[in-house]
């Protein structure tokens, strides 16, 4: 009998097929609060299951008797308990490496809309208001042989180095956990400290995973150390950064702008007030969402839950100290 397993958000047939060759599967598109029991009731039976976002605690794994591995289709695993899944056996995976490039070009995508203000010109462009040449209350700062700051040099932080360092002339700076020393010796990143990256940098990105470690890693402090014309970027996660203390910093000058991809609450709510303010580029949550990155992030998920469910041991396991049998 072929093992069972979930699917929980849309990916592309050449997915779905590759996973049926080997798996029951119970696709559900999306997961909303319509089909959630339908799907709590198909949890009883699955093996495993693939999505991104679902939260993954005590509560749901109590719900999961029969489950062998949980596949992430993103790099970020901060919805899973890692702690509770290894106590029980459980696998975990996601899919690293497959969206650095895209999610780097993301990121400079964002740092040159926020320092050349693009998506104000835009506006003023389509809504008719450009009536003559720009005056300087238009124009914007260099990014180009600036100096940038990367908190989290791990993958993706190397190919913005890569981008920011070569196409861009930018001298980089980092701070990590530990450090890297490919980004040091390829592409010429300076490790410092937090301190002294957020004093000396003119665009500060931050590129760390969500963890009790680096929850609010970016506060009321840490702004007051930035530039006042140093522009904030954040691709991670929301909750990286404390909102509020961001808000004020905007909104008083303490930094000039931000470029940002996450939020503390996803979808952004309307009346969130950065989405009032101009010196705020917003994305909604795709850095890595390009047709061939999300296709190479669902395949990998697909070949970590088949090995999973194989009995084998899938590609991009996390680690937590699950001994795979
Ligand atoms: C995905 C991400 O956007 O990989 C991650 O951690 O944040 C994004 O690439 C998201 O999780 C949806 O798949």
């Amino acid at each position: 009998m072929k093992p069972r397993v979930i699917i929980y958000k849309k990916v592309d047939q050449q997915v779905l097929d590759y996973i049926q060759n080997t798996c029951e599967v119970v696709y559900f598109e999306n997961l909303d609060s319509q089909n959630y029991p339908e799907f709590l009731q198909e949890l009883k039976k699955a093996q495993g299951i693939l999505g991104s976002g679902l939260k993954v605690d005590k509560h749901l794994l109590d719900q999961s008797p029969e489950l062998k591995i949980v596949c992430n289709s993103s790099v970020g695993y901060d919805n899973l308990d890692v702690t509770e899944l290894s106590k029980r056996g459980i696998m975990a995976t996601n899919t690293p490496e497959v969206l650095n490039e895209t999610v780097a070009d993301t990121i400079i995508g964002l740092m040159l809309s926020a320092a050349r203000r693009m998506p104000e010109l835009d506006l003023l462009v389509k809504s008719g208001q450009w009536t003559s040449s720009m005056g300087e209350t238009w124009f914007g700062v260099d990014v180009h042989h600036k100096v940038l700051g990367i908190i989290g040099m791990g993958g993706i932080g190397s190919a913005v180095t890569k981008r920011a360092r070569f196409g861009f002339d930018m001298d980089i700076l980092y701070h990590n956990r530990s450090r890297n020393e490919e980004a040091e010796q390829k592409f010429g990143a300076t490790y410092c400290t937090m301190e002294e990256l957020l004093r000396e940098s003119d665009f500060v990105c931050l590129m760390t995973p969500l963890t009790p470690q680096t929850e609010k890693l970016m506060g009321e402090q840490e702004f007051k150390l930035m530039k006042k014309s140093a522009i904030f970027i954040n691709c991670s996660r929301g909750k990286t950064v404390d909102e509020d203390a961001l808000v004020t910093a905007l909104k008083t000058g303490v930094i000039r702008a931000a470029g940002l991809d996450v939020f503390v609450q996803e979808p952004v709510q309307e009346d969130n007030p950065l989405l009032s303010m101009k010196n705020v580029v917003t994305l909604p949550h795709i850095g890595s969402a390009t047709s061939e990155t999300r296709l190479k992030m669902a395949m990998l998920a697909a070949t970590n839950l088949v090995s999973g469910v194989s009995g084998k041991i899938p590609p991009s396991l996390i680690k937590t100290g699950v001994q795979v049998k």
